[in-house]
């Protein structure tokens, strides 16, 4: 494949105007009249063509201002439309037609048919598979578009903007025309034709203006959209709160479908959605269920200001949306939900899946220079780190000044496609301040290392902190420059008080962050009232790997005191990660307790603190994954060892806190009635990771396989199900949970997938003939993207110990399942391709098993272009 290179942006040669689509639907194929208004861009040679992107498409119709197109004067293959002899001077007319078989598109990108529904997805380059046009996103026009449809097949016709004219065309058809006054770019177009059932709604905006709210599901599923209908109410006037946003057009249509690559679209005012992000119930779906459904419509309503009134120049800025979304909807998340526990997750996501995508061959700066194939950077590093620039940038300048560049953003730039230089840009100016350290962050790949060093002098009562950062080049081999970071901190005392101390000595702080740009500061700190403890990157307010040399009594303390809440998770987190690390690359016997009496002793005394939010407690109860464990370990790593090693200290923690646990299980009775809000679902969080360690201690998985049965919701079932399935992978009881939940739910498909993907991670070396099994089993499918991953994805990504089997089957079967998908669904198979991103940490054996498989894909002729790029990347 070709590589873009964001060095070689131009224009296009042609300006257009705005766009006429007629999409005609039938049984079995879709024609589509596009009528595009252009005018040659003033500088464009006279007699340069007209060149259009397009996939797998075929041309029907060729017309200028009416007439149709010589034969001499266009070329149009099935991935390219060029068109010669263009008027010179004036605006025209082209009117181009295309015929597609929505039936037969497996890729789900362009139009597509899901359950019988037509719907479409075009981000990032899916429009080119509907007509030839101008795909990129810096072609901004309004579109207007009438659909015609069969009334049985599809009563509900829907589209971007404004409802305009609808009525009949005999034959059993009929027609609706919607119209989008606001400019956009191709990404962000779609329509939805299908039987569906609606929920609808309404919302004031700030202004006054009544927003018609409508969410779409199949036939009998719309009972199961209310929550999401709150979620986007909510999302509405926390915008406006927050930053001052208000919604746009007179509708805001939602709509939920079965197969969809991602996890929901952002077309203006027609969000298109995998139904998992809409659809549920208490019986049905966890209370991570309700969260994800709440971030994800939060995060797609949130894109009609960061996204769609202001948009990217080109794909190389995709984080200019994504990351800055993500951020809004974690901000969303903090304010509706828990600061601290929204805080956690965050950056357990971003250690678990960022950190080491950035820290092996998959690289890649926030803001990349090229890439082969788009689908393939919509990434941890896109999203989760370039939120977390967002939020330095926000931490840098404090919340007065953020806001003012956040709206001096909108007031410059709305209707453009725009770049991270203007994004940064608007900080400088509303701060009056130089980011140009701060902005090596989009170009420079890799996590840096912060240390820190301390040094007390008693005589003096001084205290100096010392600050260091380093980057090593990786695989993107961009640069190592010192960047502008913020690292919050606090002098706490013994008492758990913050101390108020300003340096006398040292760079810039404002508030309780240093703002650290050079390789090396110190600050030094008169009068401090006796030796502190120090509380550093509070909040994790930089994305680095933190070295601090702290003693062990240091961090115990501050694991009690520190008035950071994050912190004192953080510590505990890290102490347990650095144990875990230390005995899972250990060889010979496996220690019985890795972690030490006292670290345990902490957790325990965390998790029966009363006086702590039961959501943050089960936080400490969740130990760091395995992978997180391996990126600590970095290099000749044994999965089987890390697994052991997790395991004893589950063992340690549910000795010691087996009283503790007990009285945490007694206290939240199994049948309370079941309300999703954050509260409730942290109780139950607390509840069942006591379960987990109760029937751990004890060695009874009859205690969570009662559970299952008296359970009144399904955060409770899943759960005991899933510390069966984790901690008694191979017991009688455990299938026996599995047959019982799968008789319940084998008709929902959002359960099933669940069923699947419990199965596919579960450890040890049993687990491989069994998902062999389940991948035959009648209700599993490769078409259904959320099925396919619920399986295969979670086999590879969340399963090291079965997938790094030492024999190399675990491999050998993915890459089977990859060929097979790759042929159907190249943008799911390279997406799951990515859990080789880390293999070269894994010790050699398994490492050279790696590479006979990925070398064997990279000579095959028949892959994608998406699953290519990441096999030959991984590879390189
Ligand atoms: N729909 C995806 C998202 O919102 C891509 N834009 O992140
Ligand atoms: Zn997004």
């Amino acid at each position: 494949g070709q590589t873009v290179k964001l060095a070689d942006y131009s224009e296009t040669d042609f300006v257009f105007k705005d766009v006429f689509l007629t999409i005609r639907l039938f049984e079995g194929s879709a024609e589509i009249d596009s009528e595009i208004r252009i005018e040659r861009r003033a500088g464009t040679a006279p007699d340069a063509p007209l060149v259009l992107d397009g996939d797998e498409l075929t041309l029907t119709h060729l017309k200028l201002n009416g007439r149709a197109v010589a034969e001499a004067d266009y070329d149009a293959s099935a991935d390219r439309l060029k068109v010669r002899n263009l008027p010179a001077d004036d605006e025209f007319v082209l009117h181009v037609g295309t015929r597609i078989v929505p039936e037969r598109n497996t890729k789900l990108m362009g139009l597509y048919r899901s359950n019988g529904i037509w719907c479409t997805q075009c981000e990032a380059e899916g429009f080119r598979r509907i007509t030839y046009f101008y795909d990129r996103p810096d072609v901004l026009i309004p579109y207007k578009v009438r659909i015609e449809a069969p009334k049985d097949a599809a009563p509900v016709l829907l589209s971007n903007g404004n409802p305009g004219e609808s009525g009949d065309l005999g034959d059993g058809r009929h027609y609706a025309v919607w119209d989008d006054p606001f400019k956009k770019p191709s990404y962000l177009f779609a329509i939805v034709a299908g039987d569906l059932e609606r929920i609808g709604d309404s919302f004031t905006t700030a202004s006054g203006t009544e927003v018609t709210l409508g969410i779409y599901t199949d036939k009998g599923k719309s009972h199961q959209a209310e929550y999401a209908m709150d979620a986007l109410k909510r999302s509405m006037a926390w915008d406006e709160r927050r930053f001052g946003r208000e919604y746009d057009l007179d509708v805001f249509n939602i709509v939920a479908i079965a197969d969809f690559n991602m996890g929901a679209m952002e077309n203006k005012g027609l969000n298109v959605f995998n139904h998992k992000y809409v659809l549920l119930d208490p019986d049905t779906a966890t209370d991570q269920d309700y969260a994800g459904v709440e971030t994800v419509i939060a995060h797609e309503y949130f894109h009609n200001w960061t996204g769609n009134r202001i948009t990217c120049r080109d794909w190389f800025q995709l984080c200019l949306k994504e990351g800055l979304t993500v951020f809004r909807d974690q901000e969303f998340t903090a304010d509706e939900r828990d600061r601290t526990v929204q805080r956690i997750g965050s950056v357990r996501r971003l250690k678990s899946m960022q950190f080491p995508e950035d820290q092996g061959p998959l690289q890649h700066p926030v803001r990349p220079g090229e890439y082969r194939e788009i689908n393939n950077f919509y990434t941890a590093t896109v999203y989760d780190k370039g939120a977390e620039l967002v939020r330095m940038i926000a931490t840098l300048l404090g919340p007065e000044d953020f806001r003012k560049g956040m709206d001096l953003y909108f007031q410059r730039h709305d209707g453009d496609a725009a770049t991270i230089e203007e994004f940064v840009k608007v900080f400088e100016d509303a701060a009056s301040t130089d980011l140009s350290r701060f902005a090596l962050w989009y170009h420079q790949a890799g996590t840096p290392t912060l240390t820190i060093t301390e040094d007390y002098d008693a005589s003096d009562d001084r205290y100096t902190l010392t600050l260091a950062q380093s980057l090593n080049q990786g695989a993107a081999k961009t640069g190592t420059e010192p960047m502008l970071l913020p690292v919050k901190f606090g002098l706490v005392g013994p008492n758990g008080e913050d101390r108020a101390v300003s340096a006398s000595r040292g760079g810039d702080i404002r508030d309780d962050v240093i703002q650290l740009s050079e390789a090396e500061e110190s600050f030094v700190f008169e009068n401090v009232g006796g030796k502190p403890f120090l509380s550093v990157l509070r909040d994790f307010s930089a994305p680095v790997n933190l070295v601090h040399a702290q003693s062990e009594a240091d961090r115990l303390a501050l694991a009690r005191l520190d008035p950071n809440p994050f912190n004192r998770w953080r510590t505990l987190n890290d102490l347990v990660g650095e144990r875990l690390a230390k005995a899972g690359s250990q060889t010979g016997d496996q220690p019985t307790d890795p972690l030490g009496n006292e670290l345990v002793g902490s957790i325990v005394e965390t998790a029966g603190d009363d006086g702590l939010d039961p959501a943050f407690r089960a936080q400490v109860l969740n130990l760091p994954a395995d992978m997180e464990i391996a990126r600590l370990i970095g290099a000749n790593v044994d999965p089987d060892r890390i697994h052991a090693a997790a395991t004893s200290a589950r063992e340690a923690i549910a000795a010691k806190g087996r009283s503790v646990f007990e009285r945490l299980l007694n206290a939240t009775p199994a049948d309370a009635r079941f309300s999703p809000d954050a509260a409730s679902a942290g109780k139950r969080a607390l509840a069942n990771a006591a379960l987990g360690y109760a029937a751990v201690g004890e060695g009874r998985p009859d205690r969570a396989f009662e559970r299952i049965g008296n359970a009144s919701n399904m955060t409770d079932r899943q759960a005991a199900l899933a510390i069966l399935v984790f901690r008694f992978p191979d017991h009688e009881m455990t299938q026996r949970a599995l047959d019982i939940f799968y008789e319940r739910y084998e008709s929902e498909a959002l359960v099933l997938d669940k069923w699947f993907a419990l199965q596919g991670a579960a450890p040890g070396t049993a687990t491989l003939d069994r998902i062999e099994v389940l991948y035959r089993h009648p209700r599993f499918t490769l078409k259904n993207p959320n099925r396919a991953r619920s399986l295969i994805g979670s086999f590879a990504g969340m399963n090291p110990t079965a997938f790094n089997r030492a024999d190399g089957r675990g491999y050998a079967w993915f890459r089977d399942r990859l060929l097979e998908l790759d042929a159907i669904n190249p943008q799911i198979a390279a997406r799951m391709a990515t859990a080789f991103r880390t293999w070269r940490m894994l010790e050699e054996e398994r490492q050279r098993k790696i590479h006979d498989v990925l070398s064997g894909l990279a000579n095959m002729p028949q892959l994608s272009k998406d699953l290519r790029d990441i096999v030959d990347r991984t590879l390189a």
